[in-house]
């Protein structure tokens, strides 16, 4: 493995030990959009592109969650993990934008 390959492997596995480790009900509420951006994104890197048929009628969230990674088409482990860390990054900075000014400076 070259080293920007490891260095994105090892980004990555931070990213997701991250998310892992957050408290399921905190004060930040990901939206169902941004849920399911991540986990189309975690398994196009972890399982590759998705294979599997689409889950039927009677399983809506499977439904939904296999629409996340499908679309997602032949892209690369590598670039899907990295497009997993910039989201990271780029949500970690909303919620730092959304705490009010006068909390940040307490
Ligand atoms: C709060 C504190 O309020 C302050 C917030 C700071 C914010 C920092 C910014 C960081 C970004 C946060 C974004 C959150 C996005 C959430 C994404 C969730 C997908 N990534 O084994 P299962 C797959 S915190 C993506 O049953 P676990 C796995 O392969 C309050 N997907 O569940 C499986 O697929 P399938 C907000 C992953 O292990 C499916 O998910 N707290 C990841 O019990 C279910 O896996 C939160 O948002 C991964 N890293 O839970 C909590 N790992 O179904 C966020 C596994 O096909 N974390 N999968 O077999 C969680 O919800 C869970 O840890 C989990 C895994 C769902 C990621």
């Amino acid at each position: 493995m070259t080293q920007p390959e490891e260095e994105c492997r090892r980004r990555f596995r931070a990213a997701v030990d991250v998310i892992q480790s957050l408290p399921k009900n905190g004060s930040y509420r990901p939206s169902y959009e941004v849920m399911l951006r991540f986990y189309g994104l975690y398994k196009q890197a972890v399982f590759g592109p998705c294979r599997s048929s689409r889950p039927g009628f009677w399983d809506p969230v499977g439904r939904y969650k296999w629409d996340a990674w499908s679309r997602l088409g032949e892209m690369s482990g590598e670039d899907a993990m990295t497009e997993y860390v910039e989201e990271m990054k780029k949500v970690a900075q909303e919620v730092i934008d959304s705490v009010p000014v006068n909390k940040k400076t307490a």
